[in-house]
């Protein structure tokens, strides 16, 4: 009898650079499972920008249902230069993060080997990010008036709810208890008068029994500012999602690149399929040069194959990808000479041992 685990995963390669550097990380993933004891049935969807131009729209009308009994999703990246970007992100991207309740967008950074931080000084840098990715500013409520008049507004809403608080916060405060027990709450509740301040007094509650966790709450404006120069005194920091999202790239650019950030979309009750990501774009500046660097989306299927049990391909799938930036061979955006595909197959030899 097989003891094979088979595991189903969408796979979104999207726009631009998504299509350069998710095959490195499904060749990496597969050949981790011929080691690992696993197998992997990819279901391509070419949804994304080029689904848009013939059928307008950036998927099926059905797609959530489509993806709804897969395991896991693989997704690379939405943009393109002619298209609004909110149109893209609307499409795809954000219709799968709330269908799923993937509440959760966890982003961990740290200075990979063979990366110095543009900023020389910065060599302690280890935080993740913990992102509310379901409500807060990213909300459909509001509109536009008289459109395109010297009349015309628009107002957006931003929607906090206890719930939505309360589950982001604990999450992070249980991952901080993991890690090196200090929280950081990202507010700005000196300027946004109503969902700053239920923000900062639902996490206070949850975290006010987090034993032996050291927790702050720093006005994000003030954060900002301190990652950068001090990164080192953070671990984890919980923020809405304007503020994670903006956060994150912050101290991805400050560990070397943005290239190399993860992200793992997570419905922590495992009643949907969870989404891994890049924290990147479809980077048209650079795309359908071969020259991408597929971290961000290696360490990305990591964190994937972490959330499905597989934590020992998990672990050798990053181990393979540190010894490959330790030995120098990194990608132009961190000043080295190695294109994508040089890159991978550096990684698949490792894996392959
Ligand atoms: N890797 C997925 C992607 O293309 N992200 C681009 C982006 O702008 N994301 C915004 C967000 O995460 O909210």
């Amino acid at each position: 009898m097989s003891t094979q685990r088979t595991y189903t995963i969408d796979v979104i390669a999207g726009d631009g650079i998504g299509q350069e550097v998710i095959p490195p990380a499904i060749r990496c993933v597969d050949a981790l499972g011929a080691r690992h004891g696993y197998s992997v049935v990819w279901r391509e969807r070419d949804w994304g920008s080029d689904y848009y131009f013939t059928h307008r729209r950036m998927m099926p009308v059905d797609g959530i249902e489509q993806l709804a009994d897969g395991d896991a999703i693989l997704l690379g990246a939405v943009g393109h230069p002619d298209l609004p970007d909110h149109e893209t992100l609307w499409g795809l991207l954000i219709p799968i993060r709330r269908e799923f309740l993937q509440y959760i967008n966890l982003r961990p950074v740290r200075i990979l080997p063979g990366v110095v931080s543009p900023l020389r000084k910065v060599t302690d840098l280890d935080i993740v990010v913990v992102r509310e990715n379901v409500e807060g500013e990213y909300s459909s409520v509001g509109g536009r008036v008289y459109r395109g008049r010297s009349e015309e507004f628009a107002i957006q809403e931003a929607v906090f709810t206890r719930t939505g608080i309360e589950r982001v916060a604990r999450f992070a405060a249980d991952l901080a208890a993991t890690r090196r027990g200090r929280l950081t709450s990202a507010t700005k509740s000196n300027g946004i008068i109503h969902s700053m301040p239920l923000w900062d007094e639902v996490a206070a509650d949850v975290v006010r029994d987090g034993a032996g966790l050291t927790v702050d709450s720093v006005l994000i404006d003030a954060l900002a500012a301190k990652v950068v120069l001090d990164p080192g005194a953070f671990d984890v920091i919980v923020a809405s999602n304007l503020f994670g999202d903006i956060l994150s790239d912050l101290v991805a650019a400050v560990a070397g690149s943005i290239g190399i950030a993860p992200s793992a979309n997570i419905n922590p009750e495992r009643r949907y399929p969870s989404m891994f990501e890049p924290v990147h774009g479809s980077a048209p500046d650079i795309a359908g040069r071969g020259i991408a660097n597929p971290v961000g989306q290696l360490w990305s299927a990591s964190l994937m194959l972490g959330h499905l049990g597989e934590s020992a391909a998990a672990d050798a799938l990053m181990a393979a990808v540190e010894q490959t930036m330790a030995s120098g061979v990194l990608t132009a955006d961190l000043g080295g000479r190695a294109d994508t595909s040089e890159f991978a197959t550096q990684v698949l030899r490792r894996i392959d041992g």
